[in-house]
């Protein structure tokens, strides 16, 4: 079957953190339809966007998959039942275990299920430094710009992200 490259950022700020994002990407791979080609640094990051919360730690993967878009979309989302996080009562507030697509190929979809490239993803730091541990010169398929680029142009005001030790 054909294999297609997901880029995956793993995230939690609750618990053993880092314990859970493992978790969650060995989850995946077990699942079958999935393996790692590469993984980024591990980070700690300030919380963005709802900031009245803990630190989180943040990792990306890149992960060839037989699955469509919507399909990893829904094991994802069972992984992060099976896991653990119950339904979020803050909207991007505290979370055991978070897994988003960032990009899937070089497609672009924009559904009211899910958004690919992700539509926050240009603006995060905690995503484009470990998406940049793995492959700078990636073309934002919307923007038209590589990673690198969208890491060095960033407004990283309140967005600190250090390597995890
Ligand atoms: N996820 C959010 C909201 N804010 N901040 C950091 N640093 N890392 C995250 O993964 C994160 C966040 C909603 O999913
Ligand atoms: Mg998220």
């Amino acid at each position: 079957m054909k294999k297609h490259i997901a880029y995956i950022c793993v995230g939690s700020n609750v618990g053993n953190k880092l314990e859970y994002c493992q978790k969650g990407i060995a989850a995946l791979v077990r699942s079958g339809s999935t393996e790692i080609q590469a993984q980024s640094r591990i980070y700690k990051t300030d919380p963005v966007d709802y900031q009245q919360q803990d630190w989180f730690v943040n990792y990306a993967v890149k992960a060839a998959t037989v699955l469509d878009p919507f399909q990893l979309l829904s094991e994802l989302k069972s992984i992060q039942r099976q896991i653990g996080r119950v339904r979020d009562p803050i909207r991007f507030g505290p979370r055991t275990l978070d897994m988003d697509i960032i990009l899937y190929d070089d497609i672009v979809i924009n559904s009211p299920k899910l958004i690919v490239p992700h539509p926050r993803m240009h603006k995060r730091r905690f995503v484009l430094k470990p998406i940049c541990d793995i492959d700078p010169r990636m073309i934002h398929p919307v923007l038209k710009k590589n990673m690198q680029y969208l890491l060095d142009h960033l407004d990283t005001e309140g967005q600190g992200v250090e390597p995890y030790s």
